[in-house]
């Protein structure tokens, strides 16, 4: 798909999905590395109250914080910085990378915006790699309502309850999701096998670093840095 089509439709839905974008051996280093990490058996660190309101049962590991440099090639691939810069502008400019990781029988993440979406100007871009194939039988697919990064705040309500409209995705080994932080989004309960995605999060120039501190969810506004509850939400 030519570049302008590929972002009139990240315009028009707030994501989209590129398969085979990132090579198998390239994902293969960093699925590796990313086990060696985490070991047999990796703790949650969130609060118990963030666990069970947010219904999110994800392990983040910030690799390149630690001096972990095998993940800044997929942060340098050419073809993934032009993708930014026609989504984001010039001057946009990215995170350190953010590897999550869900066990088997874990929540997944409920429905969420990554930032409050009050300013449409003011949003993060998802640029999520998937390591190893995700498929119905594993679970973990993402859930996006299309075209809902434009319809302002997420409704208040159910945490893991289902839209009209949703659309299941199921990245496969080298998919890479570009995914408007205000779209929408939860990640399915995870049925089989450990679930991987690292998140190059970016952001246009004038978006503030701290934008993905406060996280909307259905039944509340937190936020990461204090790990408060800014607002509870009833729908
Ligand atoms: O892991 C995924 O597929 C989505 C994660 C997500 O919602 C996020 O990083 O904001
Ligand atoms: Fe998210």
């Amino acid at each position: 798909m030519k570049p302008s089509a590929l972002k009139q439709k990240f315009d028009r839905d707030g994501y989209i999905v590129l398969e085979g974008f990132f090579g198998d051996a390239q994902m293969a280093h960093v699925d590796r590395l990313t086990h060696q990490h985490y070991g047999e058996n990796p703790a949650f660190q969130h609060n118990d109250e963030f666990l069970s309101k947010s219904q999110t049962d994800v392990i983040p590991w910030f690799p390149q914080q630690e001096g972990v440099t095998d993940f800044d090639a997929i942060a340098n691939d050419k073809n993934l910085q032009e993708l930014s810069k026609l989504i984001l502008g010039s001057n946009w400019y990215s995170q350190h990378c953010m590897v999550m990781l869900s066990k088997p029988g874990s929540l997944g993440q409920a429905w969420h915006q990554d930032c409050p979406p009050e300013n449409p100007q003011c949003f993060n871009l998802n640029r999520l790699v998937y390591t190893h194939d995700i498929t119905d039988a594993t679970g973990g697919q993402v859930a996006v309502v299309p075209g809902s990064h434009k319809m302002g705040l997420l409704p208040a309500g159910d945490p893991v309850g289902n839209f009209t409209g949703q659309v299941s995705l199921t990245p496969s080994k080298g998919t890479l999701i570009l995914l408007h932080g205000h779209t929408w989004h939860c990640v399915q309960p995870i049925k089989e096998g450990v679930r991987v995605s690292i998140n190059y999060r970016a952001a246009p120039a004038s978006t503030p670093e701290g934008i993905t501190d406060i996280c909307v969810y259905r039944n509340m506004r937190y936020q990461f840095s204090t790990s408060r509850v800014l607002e509870d939400r009833v729908g």
